[in-house]
């Protein structure tokens, strides 16, 4: 079912590497020009624009955008009990990871009365983006909630798109969420036209102000994706989602029915998902495919997972050892890598690129997806090559603050001039020299 490819030869350069694994390619710049006009829309217009696109696009113009605070009790109230405790679980087990991750303020004594600070600062006031159509996922709401609140964010807005099914209301289950998180504002609306007015503000049709934001995080579709890459710069905005993507590094020692059903989890996820089976056994690779063979038809979305493991994004990579498992895995980037192989620990250990790395034969992804305490939302298309996935410090800026004593300025004034000539710009060392020797016609 996975399509091999043979490295045990030879496996090429990293560069190569990334040229011979296959990635699902999602090219946002093709509707940027049928989002700038939205967008546009909503600068000018507001609520009103945002109205108007949420009518022709989600079929529903709900009478305010603002979501009452009984809308919010009463879908927590109609929560089913199970999810709502697998909720709460969740909350709590993410809150201790991210709350014990947040960044302490370091004071370094550059010299005796010469300090730098970096002081991590929570971001004002965050949107988080919640897709609604086919993928509603609370999860995802605790994954972006949870590390912001945790970063001291004092101002939390959540965007999901109005239902028409849910009277123009959000999915209920993404309004629940919120308000076992604490979350109180929350506004219908979606697409392109919520991260216009996230970016820009408004007023509703009751009055409120819709204040604009400073930061957007959270997935969605093609649409916010170009309207958050338009908006960039006038709000900070988070990595951009694609596809989601698993890679699983095996040995002998792997078990094909985690490895397959683990491969199946991410695929269920999107016909673009990847699920790449990185391993030195053919004879696992031989097992994980007849494994796949028995599980697949009898998934519930076993046509979409069909259509993930069977496209060009997806595939099997056969590997001398587990040093060259590991340049393969490398030069992927997975958004999340599990290791399962003998010592996975000391494995894991060797990885350099990856979103999330789950290790051993008890560390699935899907644990990581809701409960592990870890962040969901990461580097995917290779991105984890330069960046990490969500965290607390998403949400903070380090400000550098420097306070220096007359004496130490006084020490250190000839390393400013000589560097402020070195580069032609001579004021700059005056406002030092300035301090301590009065130019002709200053005051003494
Ligand atoms: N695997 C997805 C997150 C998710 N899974 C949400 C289930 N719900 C991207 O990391
Ligand atoms: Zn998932």
């Amino acid at each position: 079912m996975l399509t091999r490819t043979d490295l045990r030869d030879r496996v090429p350069s990293a560069a190569e590497l990334r040229a011979v694994l296959p990635r699902a390619e999602v090219d946002v710049d093709t509707v940027l020009h049928r989002v700038r006009p939205l967008v546009e829309e909503v600068r000018r217009y507001g609520v009103s624009a945002a109205l108007d696109l949420t009518e022709r696009f989600d079929g529903v113009r709900p009478a305010r955008v603002r979501v009452p605070a009984q809308a919010l009790a009463d879908a927590e109230r109609d929560l089913e009990p199970g999810v709502r405790s697998a909720l709460v679980e969740s909350i709590s087990r993410a809150t201790r990871v991210h709350a014990a991750q947040r960044r302490r303020d370091v004071t370094t004594q550059v010299v005796p009365g010469g300090t730098v600070t970096e002081r991590w600062v929570p971001v004002a006031r965050v949107g988080l983006y919640v897709p609604g159509g086919n993928a509603v996922y609370p999860s995802s709401v605790v994954m972006n909630v949870v590390p912001a609140q945790q970063a001291g964010v004092d101002s939390l807005v959540v965007c999901s798109p109005a239902q028409a099914d849910f009277g123009g209301l959000p999915h209920p289950t993404i309004l629940a969420a919120c308000q076992l998180l604490g979350v109180t504002e929350v506004w219908a609306v979606g697409g392109a036209q919520a991260i216009a007015l996230l970016a820009y503000g408004g007023q509703d049709t009751t009055g409120e102000d819709l204040v604009p934001v400073d930061l957007v995080t959270g997935p969605g579709n093609i649409y916010v994706t170009a309207a958050k890459r338009e908006l960039r710069g006038l709000v900070g905005i988070d990595a951009e989602a694609g596809p989601t993507e698993i890679a699983v590094l095996a040995d002998h020692t792997a078990d094909p029915v985690h490895v397959a059903a683990d491969l199946i989890s991410q695929a269920e996820h999107d016909e673009l998902a990847a699920s790449v089976l990185v391993t030195t056994s053919s004879d696992l690779a031989d097992a994980v495919d007849a494994e796949l063979a028995r599980r697949v038809p009898a998934t519930r979305h076993s046509e979409r997972v069909r259509t993930a493991l069977s496209g060009a994004q997806s595939g099997c990579v056969l590997v001398a050892d587990l040093t060259d498992g590991l340049r393969v895995v490398d030069a992927y980037a997975a958004e999340h890598l599990e290791i399962q192989t003998e010592d996975a620990g000391a494995v894991a250990a060797r990885v350099r690129n990856a979103g999330a790395v789950f290790v051993g034969a008890h560390s699935p992804v899907s644990l990581g997806d809701y409960c592990a305490g870890s962040n969901h939302v990461l580097p995917t298309g290779g991105c984890a090559r330069h960046s990490g996935g969500l965290s607390v410090q998403s949400f903070l800026r380090g400000i550098h603050v420097v306070d220096y004593s007359e004496q130490a300025l006084r020490d250190v004034a000839d390393v400013v001039v000589a560097l402020a000539e070195a580069e032609d710009l001579p004021a700059h060392g005056q406002a030092v020299t300035a301090r301590f020797r009065p130019e002709s016609g200053a005051s003494s």
